[in-house]
């Protein structure tokens, strides 16, 4: 049987979708963890081979690479077992629920006084640091680079952190609206849109942000969804400190 590998991160929100469609669709796989946070091992040449954006996650299928997380759980869905293709929304609701920045939601809550994120700002350093050491990656690490000076930006504008804060609230808000009259997010059957909103609620919680949807029947479909053995299964994290993740 082909050996089929996840590169991923634990708390890595996509990973979480990932891991959670493969599981709903009892695609075996193992996990070989990639560490983005302490050792920046997403830029290492060996995983660069892989997933050339140096990100997680990326699925490997004997010789082949599958990479970007839409696309992981697209192949996965292609496979024999559970239909996870879910109605005609599903390929939005995918795209609409990897759209936030999740990065906003995280760091704005680790601002220093002047508005600079510590951990973003030592990213930056090691950054310039690997583009001396390692001109031949120059293509990848200059465009981070830059993302990381513009998100440096960002998190320094507290009305651009409102207005991330109020898209992701108009997101949560179209899923109550979806759930009101259907069991998942797509229709009556579990979809990869589940697996997806899934992790993105269970992040909005460690945010604290889950008021956005207490009462309403969002809450009685994150109980549901959270009730699945695969939530354990996948690893989604919904508690623990922000500064852990
Ligand atoms: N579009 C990509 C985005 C992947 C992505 O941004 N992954 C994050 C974790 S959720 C990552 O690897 N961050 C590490 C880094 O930015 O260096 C996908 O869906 O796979």
């Amino acid at each position: 049987m082909t050996d089929i590998v996840l590169y991923d991160h634990p708390a890595s929100i996509c990973s979480q979708m990932a891991r959670l469609a493969l599981v709903e669709k009892a695609v075996p796989f193992r996990r070989v963890t990639v560490d983005i946070m302490d050792t920046n091992e997403q830029f290492e040449p060996w995983y660069v081979a892989l997933n050339p954006k140096a990100v997680v996650p990326t699925l490997v299928i004997g010789d082949e690479v599958v990479t970007d997380t839409i696309n992981i759980v697209n192949w996965a869905q292609a496979l024999n077992g559970p239909d996870l293709s879910g109605g005609p929304t599903t390929q939005d609701w995918l795209k609409d629920i990897m759209a936030p920045h999740y990065g906003v939601l995280l760091y704005r809550n680790r601002l220093d006084e002047d508005g600079t994120a510590p951990q973003i700002t030592a990213r930056g350093r090691l950054l310039r640091k690997m583009l001396q050491d390692q001109p031949d990656m120059a293509a990848l690490l200059e465009g981070r680079i830059a993302g990381n000076a513009r998100f440096q930006e960002l998190l320094r504008d507290p009305q651009a952190i409102e207005r991330h804060l109020a898209s992701t609230k108009a997101l949560v808000q179209r899923m109550i609206g979806a759930v009101e009259s259907q069991p998942f997010l797509t229709g009556p059957a579990y979809s990869m849109a589940d697996a997806f909103a899934t992790a993105a609620l269970a992040r909005f919680r460690v945010h604290q942000l889950d008021a956005w949807w207490q009462g309403s029947p969002l809450e009685d479909y994150y109980g549901r969804m959270r009730a699945r053995p695969s939530f354990a299964a996948a690893g989604v994290v919904e508690t623990g400190h922000e500064k852990d993740m």
